[in-house]
């Protein structure tokens, strides 16, 4: 077996790529971030029977990007590390986070170990912060319809949530050098001052 130290740093457009290139490759995502606390849980409950969600929403888009939002409450002693999402309006769906590069431009990458709700806490998704990216629309989302979503833990448990459709014009989400098409990788490029810009 080799034990090989994947990069920790993985822009959405690495991530792009490698959807693009090999299919679902998405097998790193479910990292062990959660090893290193050393925290030995007995019998505990499914970490996804201790997840709520208050005001969860989805933007309306007629094609190409989206991304949902919420507050993921966590009633539990033990912290949940939701690992992927899915959902049947977006095949392609990635959990991201939006940071700061080093010219300051506020760029969304692939939330690094997932999305961790503390024990006892909760954790926002909100436009320009933590969310979950809708990669590419098989259907439009219309203000009103209810999308479901379905997290998935790491401990392979499941949460189920649904999400009404809102018009918001704050959340445009932008890759550089593809227009409103979304799934168009043309032109992408990997090095560092082009990848993902967005406003979300
Ligand atoms: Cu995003």
């Amino acid at each position: 077996m080799n034990i090989t130290t994947t990069s920790t740093t993985k822009r959405s457009v690495v991530a792009f790529a490698a959807l693009l290139a090999g299919g679902l490759a998405l097998a790193g995502c479910s990292s062990t971030a959660d090893a290193e606390t050393g925290t030995t849980t007995t019998e505990t409950a499914a970490q996804g029977e201790s997840l709520s969600i208050v005001d969860p929403w989805v933007k309306s888009a007629e094609s190409g990007m989206s991304a949902a939002f919420g507050t993921i409450e966590n009633d539990s002693n033990q912290d949940a590390t939701v690992v992927s999402a899915a959902t049947e309006v977006s095949p392609m769906i990635e959990l991201h986070e939006t940071v700061a590069d080093a010219s300051g431009n506020m760029v969304m990458q692939e939330k690094d170990g997932g999305f961790v709700i503390p024990a006892g806490g909760s954790y926002e998704l909100t436009p320009g912060g933590n969310h979950i990216m809708l990669m590419g629309l098989s259907n439009p989302v219309v203000a009103g319809d209810e999308v479901t979503f379905t997290l998935e833990l790491a401990d392979g448990s499941t949460f189920d949530f649904t999400a009404a459709a809102r018009d918001y014009s704050g959340a445009n989400e932008n890759y550089v050098g593809d227009d409103e098409g979304g799934m168009d990788m043309d032109g992408m490029d990997m090095g560092d001052d082009e990848h993902a810009d967005m406003d979300h």
